[in-house]
């Protein structure tokens, strides 16, 4: 895409100037929407991932629904552990059975070929980027390599991680030999995203703030910088996004993003002064605003968007995903405020 004709997304991911600021949300076709519920009633989450037409349907629904700048493709961090041999299921949470946990299982992990074993997501882009309006931008993902390597070590969703944490002090020859592969597999899934018509990769290093300063820095940042430095080359932005990492945000800053995304643990003028303007931002609404009421929801997008200083190199999100029991009205207000509110005189 030529930069005239650049998304107002894109835009603000690469900091060029803007005159309105740009929001989409994480898990924006998620369980909350009912046109969601709907299509759950055809399948389960696989079956949907799996499926391009109805991933494809999600992912749109979701943008025609809340007016969103940018849609994100329905499916999951997850999917790449299946295509590197494991047996994944959701029920609802993910689960892998057996999960990784001795240096044999990481040797028997397999490099993958997206086209052949992803080639359903590959195939629901292509399908979503020739229905989205060209003003719109296709956000593709993966998780990132220490977020990706905790669910295949613990083999399901735990709130202290203690496996990972054990395979990071105990053995970190197993740690490095397993990140050093997941991150070739979720690099080649980013990369024919790409190609396949994604105009942005985000990585999801959700865990990655859970782990002491020097094994976020050992495993995680690596490992991030690793699989940016390979899609680097694409030219398309790259979001990194990690929660509770407000102290380490100078370092984030040089992993070689173009965006960080920030979870409501920093402010979002803290985060400015931090990073001074080696990336965008992106955030931050805590996803818990929009269980309230429409003011609210509107004085916290004022506080936010005063927080960022300028429109330039912002784009609105939460903090994290839409919690299941937001009302979709909400969360289409949320958007409504933002473009009222982040718009130039
Ligand atoms: O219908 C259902 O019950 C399935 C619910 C669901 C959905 C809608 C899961 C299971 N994943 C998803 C989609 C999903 N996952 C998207 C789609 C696009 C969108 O944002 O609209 C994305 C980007 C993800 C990313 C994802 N999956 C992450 C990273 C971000 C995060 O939320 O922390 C993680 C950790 C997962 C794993 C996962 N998938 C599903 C669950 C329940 C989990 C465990 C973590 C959790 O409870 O959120």
């Amino acid at each position: 895409m030529s930069p005239m004709s650049e998304t107002l997304f894109a835009k603000a991911c690469r900091g060029v100037p803007v005159d309105s600021v740009p929001v989409w949300l994480m898990r924006q076709a998620g369980r909350y929407m009912p046109e969601y519920q709907r299509l759950r009633d055809k399948g389960d989450f696989l079956t949907i991932c799996q499926d391009p037409a109805l991933a494809s349907q999600a992912t749109l629904e979701a943008v025609e629904y809340l007016g969103v700048d940018a849609a994100i493709i329905f499916s999951d961090i997850m999917l790449p552990a299946a295509a590197m041999g494991l047996n994944l299921e959701f029920s609802p949470g993910p689960r892998i059975e057996p999960a990784v946990q001795s240096d044999a299982a990481v040797r028997s992990l397999k490099t993958i070929d997206p086209e052949r074993d992803l080639g359903f997501v590959l195939e629901a882009i292509r399908r979503t980027r020739s229905a989205l309006p060209t003003d719109k931008s296709l956000i593709g993902f993966v998780g990132a390599p220490l977020t990706l390597s905790g669910y295949m070590v613990e083999g399901a969703p735990t709130p202290l991680w203690l496996r990972l944490k054990g395979m990071l002090s105990a053995t970190p020859d197993r740690a490095h030999a397993m990140l050093a592969r997941v991150a070739d597999a979720v690099a080649a899934h980013a990369a024919a995203q790409v190609k396949a018509g994604c105009d942005a990769i985000q990585l999801f290093d959700t865990t990655a703030g859970d782990l002491a300063e020097e094994h976020l820095i050992e495993f995680a940042f690596r490992y991030a910088r690793d699989v940016i430095e390979q899609l680097k080359p694409l030219g398309v932005p790259i979001i990194y996004f990690a929660r509770r990492i407000g102290a380490h945000l100078d370092l984030a800053a040089d992993l070689g993003a173009d965006v960080l995304g920030l979870d409501w643990t920093v402010s979002v003028a803290n985060a400015r002064r931090i990073v001074g303007d080696r990336v965008a931002l992106m955030g931050n609404l805590d996803p818990a605003v929009l269980l309230t009421d429409e003011q609210t929801i509107e004085s916290e997008v004022i506080r936010i968007l005063g927080e960022a200083d300028g429109m330039n190199g912002f784009v609105f999100n939460l903090g994290h995903g839409v919690l299941p029991a937001t009302p979709p009205a909400h969360a289409r207000h949320l958007v409504e405020v933002v473009h009222a509110h982040g718009r130039r005189p």
